[in-house]
């Protein structure tokens, strides 16, 4: 049992959120294709199908708001923004974008210098592995095997597999490869950190080969206090202290501001102290997402991101945050259910292929839990396993993921431990009736990125 701990914060305003009936949840899921991302959000009771861009700003937040200054070119919320990356990340150079992808879009071009070359990285995230491969590039994971094992228990289930990444790069040749991404927290083995010591392992392969290291930074906070907490010689330190030595090892970053800088949209990209690379990096930015000094963010947001990498970094906020996160995982855990451990981040991922061993991985194990907590409870959590996947563009058959995820993703400072215990009774009681659940078939697939728009029906 995880106690629960007062949130340290005051609720002043809140939102109506409706709890429609099973009849009507029934047929909005009919109607949605059995696919969450068609559900109206009206319909959704409590929405866990993502933390991004889901947080709650902060008083302090939207009062920064107000102080938008909306010039096209050196509004003051950007140098507010500057200074704050130069304070808490320690690089030099920023260039906001609309989001993460956005960044994405702007960097990896320049590193991706010719086709077929390789990005290595933890775990990519689906959008970072398109980037990667809409360059000509191909993204290759190394994370640790133990990341697939959901019932071991490891405090830093996101590292890479050093042994493997370095024989990687000497079988390719390091001519073939890119850059390394390091992503922290790795989102995609379920919101696991990568601790200090990885993550200086990898920066000692990158040196000894020459090549640069980007931190994929969306959940960068998070990450820091698992280091706090599991890694001997880091319980003394501050947050943002851990925070400046992690991507001491970096050369850059790609943050999707919408995790742990507690906004609504943005990004950016920052850059250590490459001169030239920052100079290619801000001429890029201007066709694709906007004038260097505001990369598709107005002042406002600038603003309130710049506030939010503060508030995202405070200790005891992230103790709240990951605290009411492992309290749901656990509350599982005594239920018998299993989970992704030891609990991640942002979300408790459900091992589906456990839930539910007597539906093939090709009807979709985590998705039919997924329909089902909807059903239940009016809860939207998101599938991350062969439905996601897609199919092999070669042979055209569907791919086994490794794992079959039904991930419950909280967001930020908006839900409370009673939504947790309503979260987990629900999940509990489809449990108890787990064998009478039913895999699913397509009615409609799309080519790509199939699972945000297909349509299925449950199989008979
Ligand atoms: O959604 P964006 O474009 O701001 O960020 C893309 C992105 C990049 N890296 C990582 C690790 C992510 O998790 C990520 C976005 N994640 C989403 C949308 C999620 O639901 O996890």
């Amino acid at each position: 049992m995880i106690e629960r701990k007062p949130e340290p914060y005051k609720i002043k305003m809140v939102e109506t959120i409706k709890l429609i009936s099973g009849e009507e949840r029934e047929k909005a899921i009919e109607a949605a294709g059995y696919n969450q991302f068609a559900l109206k959000s009206n319909d959704v009771f409590i929405d866990l199908l993502t933390d991004s861009g889901t947080g709650a700003m902060s008083d302090n937040q939207w009062a920064g708001m107000m102080l938008g200054d909306e010039s096209y070119a050196g509004s003051r919320n950007y140098y507010n923004l500057e200074s704050a990356v130069q304070d808490i990340i320690g690089y030099k150079y920023v260039i906001p974008t609309h989001q993460g992808r956005g960044a994405e879009n702007v960097l990896f071009p320049l590193l991706i210098k010719n086709k077929g070359d390789y990005v290595l990285n933890n775990m990519h995230f689906d959008t970072t592995k398109a980037h990667v491969e809409l360059k000509g590039g191909r993204a290759i994971n190394l994370v640790i095997e133990d990341a697939y094992n959901t019932e071991k228990e490891h405090p830093f289930k996101g590292n890479f597999d050093l042994e493997k990444t370095e024989a990687f790069i000497q079988e390719k040749g390091v001519q073939n490869c890119s850059f390394i991404i390091v992503t922290v927290t790795c989102n995609s083995a379920g919101g696991q950190p990568i601790s200090m010591e990885n993550i200086r392992g990898v920066r000692e392969i990158a040196n000894k080969h020459g090549l640069k290291v980007i931190f994929d930074a969306a959940r960068f906070a998070e990450n820091a206090y698992f280091i706090k907490q599991r890694e001997d010689g880091y319980q003394n330190k501050g947050i943002i202290e851990i925070i400046r030595e992690m991507f001491s090892y970096g050369d850059g970053l790609t943050m999707s501001a919408k995790k742990d800088a507690i906004v609504n949209m943005g990004g950016m990209i920052a850059i250590k102290e490459d001169e030239e690379l920052f100079t290619l990096a801000r001429s890029m930015v201007v066709p694709i997402e906007g004038f260097p000094t505001y990369g598709g963010l107005s002042g406002r947001d600038m603003e309130a991101l710049a506030r939010g990498l503060y508030e995202g970094s405070d200790e005891a906020y992230l103790e709240s945050r990951i605290n009411q996160v492992a309290y749901l995982g656990q509350r599982l855990i005594d239920a018998g259910i299993p989970i992704q451990r030891p609990t991640g981040g942002h979300a408790v991922f459900v091992d589906c292929k456990k839930f539910c061993p007597h539906i093939p991985y090709y009807q979709f194990p985590a998705q039919s839990v997924t329909v089902e907590l909807y059903k239940e409870a009016g809860v939207r959590g998101v599938e991350i396993g062969s439905f996601l996947l897609g199919r092999d563009p070669e042979t055209g058959e569907n791919i086994e993921s490794p794992l079959e995820l039904l991930r419950l993703t909280i967001p930020r400072r908006v839900y409370t431990y009673n939504h947790m215990d309503f979260i987990a009774d629900a999940l509990i009681k489809i449990w108890d009736r787990r064998h009478e659940l039913k895999g699913y078939e397509f009615t409609y697939e799309p080519q790509v990125l199939r699972h945000f728009t297909a349509k299925l029906k449950p199989v008979e």
